[in-house]
């Protein structure tokens, strides 16, 4: 199996992690930058984003949730989905936020940005309870988005994460498998495999 993904995707970085937790050592790891279009890339996925898993037998699924569903299949309860869909929102919208600022170059007053911002801000004192050594996939995940936020918007996550949460994503960023997918890890390791990954 492969993996397309980017050094600094927070999207792959679920989809490492979750490899990684799994013990999936043979999963091959390919480091590209769909900004720049590469034609590999779009050769797997018309819509030229990453993650990507080519699977043995030859499908390839994109979306990271699928991704990381297709590496470990399993129910999840009613609970986990809850912390799961918190997660992938809070995720988003902090990505479509930083795409529009840092890729397209808007104003941080720019309606839809605004529109992100406000929704992590009123979305940040709700987070379900984070516990930064779980390792349950929604916990592991719920972690991934909240250091993504804290990296990429410092002053929200500071100005309106609960004691409990900052305190949590303080411990959880201090771990060595989140040491070893943060981007500048990622990017002076350049692994081959999820084995590559120690
Ligand atoms: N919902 C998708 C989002 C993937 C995504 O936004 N990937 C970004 C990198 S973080 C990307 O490929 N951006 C290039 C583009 O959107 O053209 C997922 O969960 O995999």
């Amino acid at each position: 199996m492969q993996l397309y993904t980017s050094n600094a995707s927070p999207y792959g970085r679920l989809c490492i992690t979750r490899a990684w937790l799994l013990g999936r050592n043979d999963l091959q790891l390919t480091f590209i930058d769909p900004w720049q279009n590469p034609p590999e890339l779009e050769a797997q996925n018309p819509f030229g984003q990453i993650p990507v898993l080519i699977t043995d037998s030859g499908e390839v699924i994109y979306n990271s949730l699928l991704i990381c569903q297709y590496l470990a299949p399993q129910t999840s309860n009613a609970a986990e989905l809850s912390i799961i869909g918190y997660a992938t929102a809070l995720l988003d919208n902090t990505i479509n936020a930083f795409r529009l600022e840092k890729k397209a170059g808007e104003n941080r007053e720019h309606f839809l940005i605004q529109r992100n911002l406000k929704a992590v801000a009123r979305a940040l004192p709700l987070a379900p309870a984070f516990h930064a050594a779980g390792r349950e996939w929604p916990q592991v995940m719920l972690g991934i988005c909240l250091l993504t936020l804290k990296l990429r918007y410092p002053e929200i996550f500071s100005a309106h994460a609960r004691a409990d949460t900052q305190q949590a994503v303080a411990a959880f960023e201090q771990l060595p498998f989140i040491r070893q997918t943060n981007p500048e890890a990622l990017e002076a390791c350049q692994p081959a495999t999820i084995g590559d990954i120690v």
